[in-house]
């Protein structure tokens, strides 16, 4: 086990410094064609919200998701990023004071508080649009369909149907008392759907049967419910400067989640359901799937 960790753990620490290293020759401050100018200050804080760190864990399920298939690394590399960079995206928006009001996000200083509110609007805006763009790009080598087929997912998962939608959900939830239902739907909308798409994607970009992309969906969602039950039991018991980012928000702001509203024995209970369902899910690939197996376990099992 402690082997299978620790490999695991080189495995995500590999995959962070792939990604950093292609978003970092990306976002350098000569134009592209067709950009007139990048401005020094939006670039900084663009850098500053998505070379600050993270897991990296949405590129990593691309990233793997695309190994089973046999797909191209590169290619899933620079999806993964695309995905990271919106990513990125939400959570410099969700930590600004309209929404959620924070100042430490990754153990630093948010975009909004290194920079300033206006900067950190645009910085986000401006890594929403770079998604689109490392995917188009025609460094990313993919037919145009296929490449259509992901810009036109990752914007549902991205706009109303989807992040943005599941935000301001969880935005009317400060007023409201939301059900049970309606947890469940912000969750799979703010956080699950772009878990859910980063499994997807790999399928997609090695172009494997229908099949294969629904069961890798499903196992998305599987993980993505677990990622959320997992933020949530780690809102609770963990703190501050191990999470990276202010701890015990969901009680200070009397936020419901399923946690909230059945305990923390329930939720452990939920999360070994879910993991086994993912591991059902991923049986019929056997060993070929077993990196993805371990990022499912670290999903529920991580720190921060
Ligand atoms: C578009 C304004 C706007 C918001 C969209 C996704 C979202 C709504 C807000 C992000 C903030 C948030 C608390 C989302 C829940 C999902 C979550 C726990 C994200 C943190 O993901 P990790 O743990 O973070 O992968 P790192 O820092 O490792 O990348």
């Amino acid at each position: 086990m402690t082997e299978n960790i620790t490999a695991f753990d080189a495995n995500l620490r590999d995959c962070a410094h792939q990604v950093r290293t292609l978003l970092e020759k990306i976002l350098t401050v000569q134009p592209k064609h067709n950009e007139i100018s990048r401005p020094e200050k939006l670039l900084l804080a663009m850098r500053h919200g998505v070379l600050n760190g993270g897991k990296r864990i949405r590129p990593l399920l691309v990233m793997e998701s695309t190994t089973l298939f046999d797909g191209n690394a590169a290619t899933a590399l620079r999806i993964g990023a695309a995905i990271e960079a919106v990513h990125c995206y939400s959570l410099i928006h969700d930590d600004l004071p309209a929404m959620d009001n924070d100042d430490l996000r990754r153990g630093k200083p948010t975009v909004h508080i290194a920079f300033d509110e206006a900067t950190a609007i645009l910085a986000g805006d401006a890594l929403l649009t770079l998604a689109f763009d490392i995917i188009s790009d025609d460094a990313t080598e993919l037919p145009a369909t296929t490449k259509i087929e992901l810009i036109s997912s990752l914007s549902r998962v991205a706009g109303c149907g989807g992040l943005v939608g599941g935000q301001i959900f969880d935005l009317a939830g400060e007023h409201n008392e939301l059900s049970e239902q309606e947890i469940i739907t912000l969750q799979a909308m703010k956080t699950g759907a772009l878990i859910r798409f980063s499994c997807q994607a790999g399928p997609i970009i090695a172009n494997a049967p229908i099949a294969d992309r629904e069961r890798l969906s499903e196992f998305g969602a599987a993980i993505g419910l677990a990622f959320q039950l997992a933020d949530d039991l780690l809102d609770i018991t963990a703190d501050t400067s191990t999470l990276g980012k202010t701890a015990g928000k969901d009680v200070s702001a009397a936020k419901a989640t399923l946690v909230s509203l059945h305990g923390v024995d329930w939720a452990k209970r939920q999360l070994g359901g879910l993991i086994q369902q993912a591991e059902d899910l991923l049986k019929p690939y056997g060993d070929l799937s077993k990196r993805l197996v371990q990022i499912a376990h670290y999903i529920i099992e991580r720190k921060n």
